[in-house]
């Protein structure tokens, strides 16, 4: 409060560092400035030539943190802090956090050691001017979209005191944060666990994928319990098919083996003789297929030498009825 007569001027020097003259019009005036030491007093009417001045000194600080790992699309969330460490209370602090992947998509903010923010949520990427009261802290949290595809990304948190002010050397203007697509791999066998994820670094993120089983480092790709191709799930039986179908191997005999036809069903076309069903048969040379009821090739030749032979000791017989030898 001033007494009355009392007047007050200041004027932006703009030097290098800038500074601000004061010039104080009083009947009784004490100039003391910020630091607390007296600078003059003045007992008269006369204007108080005050020729002192001190630096305006800003600590402004930024923190950012990745607080979520998402796929390719989804939402993730990382929180910047914009502290004013310093002594004085400054308004007119530029701010910005904006990914480079794209836009925000949301933030809230809340303010800490008596900061106000702003507004306590809003769209799209938060931004200055901010005021911050000296030793308080204003927390925005951050939502965004992952990439989609994932590509690598950055987010620069820039915090920046005003012009006239010095900055002190403890100031952190930018605070970066990286992100990139990697894979979470629990159990430490070197594969991570599907789905790839956006991500800040983490010690427990890899560049590989394809782990079937995350909670065991006995499981990795390419062994048939976590198959990556058909060769790992060879089961050695020559009548199957191998396959590898997202991480899991199965088994098909190479032919279909249909059930046989229902004998109560109707045929819907008479003209038509019903499918014979087939069936896996295993041959020297690899694998075939016959049609159930059908001798094989390889049965077929038996039978014929099975008949021969028939005939042959019938022809015996008969030459021994005859009395021949
Ligand atoms: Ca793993
Ligand atoms: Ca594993």
């Amino acid at each position: 409060m001033l007494p009355n007569g009392t007047s007050v001027g200041a004027t932006r020097v703009t030097a290098d560092p800038a500074y601000l003259d004061f010039t104080i019009v009083a009947s009784t005036a004490q100039v003391q400035l910020a630091s607390g030491l007296c600078a003059a007093t003045q007992g008269s009417s006369s204007p108080v030539a005050v020729w002192e001045y001190t630096d305006l000194r800003s600590d402004v600080r930024g923190q950012a943190t990745a607080l979520d790992r998402a796929p390719a699309g989804a939402p993730i969330r990382y929180r910047v802090d914009v502290a004013n460490a310093g002594t004085y209370a400054l308004n007119s602090i530029a701010f910005a956090a904006p990914p480079s992947w794209g836009p925000a998509t949301s933030w809230t903010c809340v303010g800490l050691n008596g900061a106000t923010c702003p507004a306590a949520t809003g769209t799209g990427n938060p931004a200055g001017p901010l005021a911050l009261p000296a030793s308080s802290t204003l927390r925005y949290e951050i939502t965004a979209l992952a990439p989609n595809p994932i590509v690598e990304g950055t987010v620069l948190a820039r915090a920046t005191a005003p012009a006239w002010t010095v900055r002190a050397a403890t100031s952190v203007n930018d605070a970066n944060l990286t992100w990139a697509g990697r894979y979470v791999d629990a159990d430490g066998d070197g594969y991570g666990a599907e789905p790839m994820v956006f991500t800040a670094p983490g010690d427990d993120l890899v560049s590989i994928g394809g782990d079937c089983d995350d909670s065991d480092p006995t499981v990795v790709p390419g062994t048939a319990a976590c198959c990556a191709q058909p060769t790992d799930c060879d089961d050695g039986d020559p009548c199957t098919e191998d396959v590898c179908t997202a991480g899991a191997c199965s088994h098909s005999p190479t032919c279909s083996a249909d059930a046989e036809p229902d004998a109560g069903a109707a045929d819907s076309d008479p003209g038509t003789p019903p499918a014979e069903p087939t069936e896996a048969v295993a041959s020297s040379d690899g694998c075939g297929c016959r049609v159930a009821g059908v001798p094989s090739p390889a049965s077929s030749s038996l039978l014929a030498l099975g008949l021969a032979g028939l005939v042959g000791l019938a022809r015996i017989g008969a030459r021994r009825r005859d009395g021949r030898p």
